[in-house]
Parts: C-alpha cells; sequence; structure tokens
C-alpha cells in the first residue's frame, strides 16, 4: 500500500520506460552534481556525456530530480537544462524530500536522495562522484551526511570514487562498518580519496570483477540484508590530482568555511566550490574524468546485477577480505 502510494510520485521519461519494459537494466544518477557539484554550462554537458557513456554499454540511464511536484526518473533535455541553469534548485537529501514535492519546486537530489528515489522506482545501481560522510570536527559539529544513513537502510549499490578529503576518511568507514555497510573496492586494496586514488584507509573486500560484486550484493540482499552497498573505484591515474596540493587547498577550504560561519547543507556545496575556484578549475577536469569512469564501471554492475549470475550462489572464494578488524 505505502509503496504503491509513493510510486504514485514517480514519473518515468519515455527513454526510460522504454529500457524499463524491454527489460534492460538501468543506472540511477544524482543531480545534486549537476546543480551544485558543477558550473554550467560543463554541468550539462557532463550529464549527457554521462548518460550517453552508460547507454553505450546497453544500460539506460536514469537520471533523477524533483520537478513540478514529481519526482522524475530520467531527464528530457529541457529539464536537464532547467536543472543545470537555475540559480533556485533546491539541494534535496531525505529531509528536504516532502518539503521540495509538497511545494512543487525544482530540487537536484543528493546521494541520499537520489538513493530513496532510485529504490522506490525499482533501481539497484547509483552512480555518484563521492559521497558524503562524517566530516572533520564533527565530534563538535555533529556534522555527519544524511547519505550515511540511507547507506544504512536503503538497498542500492552507490559506485562512487570514494570520498573527499574535506571529511574524516576513517571516521566515514568506522560509521559505515557499523551500520553495517559493506565497502567494496574494485581495481585497489584502498578506499579512494576523490581527487587522490588512495584514501590511505582498506575497503572492507576488493572486487575488481563486475560479475564479482554482483554476486556478493545479491547475496546480501537475498539474505534480507536491506541497506546499501558502497562501491568505490579510484579516478584514473592520468587524471588524479597530486595529494599535497589538494590537502593544503582542503585546509584553506576548511579555515574558510568556519571563519564565515558555514553550517548544515551549505557546508558541502561551499568547500566543492572554494576548492574548484582555488585550483582555478583544474579539479573540474578532475571531477568529470571521475564520474565519467564511474558511469562505466556502474554499468557494468547494472549488466552483471541483471543477469543475476549469483541467485542462491554461495560461491566466496572470490571474495577477498580487506580489513581485518
Ligand atoms: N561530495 C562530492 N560531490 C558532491 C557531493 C558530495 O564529492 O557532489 C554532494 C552529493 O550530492 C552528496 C552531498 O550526497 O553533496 C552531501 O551533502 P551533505 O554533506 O550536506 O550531506
Ligand atoms: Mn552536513
Amino acid at each position: 500500500m505505502v509503496a504503491d502510494l509513493a510510486h504514485s510520485w514517480l514519473t518515468f521519461s519515455a527513454a526510460v520506460a522504454a529500457a524499463k519494459a524491454a527489460g534492460r537494466p538501468l543506472v540511477a544518477l544524482e543531480s545534486s552534481i549537476i546543480a551544485h557539484g558543477m558550473p554550467y554550462p560543463e554541468n550539462i554537458r557532463t550529464a549527457r556525456e554521462v548518460e550517453a557513456l552508460v547507454r553505450a554499454t546497453g544500460a539506460e540511464p536514469a537520471t533523477i530530480a524533483l520537478i513540478g511536484g514529481r519526482i522524475h526518473i530520467g531527464l528530457a533535455d529541457d529539464e536537464l537544462e532547467l536543472l543545470g541553469r537555475s540559480e533556485h534548485v533546491h539541494k534535496v537529501s531525505r529531509r528536504d524530500l516532502p518539503a521540495v514535492l509538497a511545494a512543487g519546486g525544482v530540487g537536484a537530489t543528493t546521494v541520499a536522495g537520489t538513493m530513496i528515489c532510485a529504490a522506490l522506482a525499482g533501481i539497484e545501481v547509483f552512480v555518484t562522484g563521492g559521497i558524503g560522510g562524517v566530516h572533520r570536527g564533527a565530534q563538535e559539529t555533529f556534522d555527519i551526511s544524511a547519505d550515511l544513513q540511507e547507506l544504512a537502510k536503503t538497498s542500492v549499490a552507490v559506485v562512487c570514487a570514494g570520498a573527499k578529503s574535506v571529511l574524516d576518511i576513517g571516521l566515514t568507514l568506522e560509521y559505515l562498518e557499523t551500520y553495517g555497510v559493506p565497502v567494496l573496492s574494485c581495481g585497489q586494496d584502498n578506499f579512494a580519496a576523490f581527487y587522490t586514488r588512495d584514501s590511505g584507509f582498506r575497503a572492507d573486500f576488493r572486487l575488481d570483477d563486475a560479475a564479482d560484486q554482483a554476486r556478493f550484493i545479491r547475496t546480501k540482499w537475498n539474505l534480507g540484508l536491506e541497506g546499501g552497498v558502497v562501491l568505490s573505484t579510484p579516478v584514473p591515474e592520468a587524471s588524479a590530482m597530486q595529494s599535497a596540493e589538494i590537502d593544503a587547498l582542503t585546509q584553506q577550504a576548511l579555515t574558510e568555511a568556519r571563519a564565515q560561519g558555514i553550517t548544515g547543507k551549505a557546508v558541502t556545496p561551499f568547500l566543492l566550490s572554494r576548492i574548484t575556484a582555488l585550483t582555478g578549475g583544474r579539479s573540474l577536469a578532475t571531477n568529470i574524468a571521475i564520474v565519467k569512469h564511474n558511469a562505466e564501471v556502474g554499468a557494468r554492475l547494472a549488466l552483471a546485477l541483471a543477469h543475476r549470475l549469483c541467485t542462491g550462489c554461495r560461491d566466496e572464494r572470490s571474495i577477498s577480505q580487506g580489513r581485518s578488524d
């Protein structure tokens, strides 16, 4: 009943509806990265390129946003343009979803917001840039992204390039462990740090192959263990930034945020835009390379999950143990 009611808020684009009808796997994409994570016009161009990459694999992209009191699963060109150009797009996490829907406003969904909408639409894989997490200094500020609670309860696999070092990555991983969210890494043992490949922290399990990732995820959900899975894949080597440079800029952005008294949902967009400005836009090129790479990893995972490779499968030989604690 509740699921039916919630479902009545969804509007599927023609392309997504056709893919669903044809049984092609869907890949959800977030819109906060378009509205709040990148400047115009690079945001729109990147969103279109990412969609094309997903489509080229045989999966169908579904960019998710709130427009006119509806949850849109898949956006038409003019809707994408609206999100990327308008100055008045709300940042929508779990808390904000009813407010923006009820008022009929334009909302760009965060990782948490997109996970909720993807789950309602029956989409299992969601590609983003970096997830939110426990902020540095959260011991005093309590600033912990709602993304982490969403990962604890909503059954969607989130493909990302780790988390930015504006966050306390160690505490973010501790939080995810406490809430039973597995952190998988693809291509390396360690959790990625967005602009750089290595956060210095081991991921829980390294699974390089999409079929193995799918087997892990399907096994979790088949067991009735609800909640998300994080799949971290590092920025391609050629696009990675120097960690000394990004560390110094991160420190500066954090100091500025504190001095200006930035709090609440404004913190993350402030830090991201300051880092983009402080690198003179170079971080934007890295950001774009990351999202495109993640899209390919996510599309392969969606295809592997669609083949139901692991229904009832108990083969765990390919799951290598990472962190031993
Ligand atoms: N981290 C990034 N890029 C992003 C975000 C986070 O590297 O675009 C966005 C995502 O939409 C994420 C949100 O879900 O910020 C987290 O915001 P907060 O910290 O306020 O929960
Ligand atoms: Mn916050």
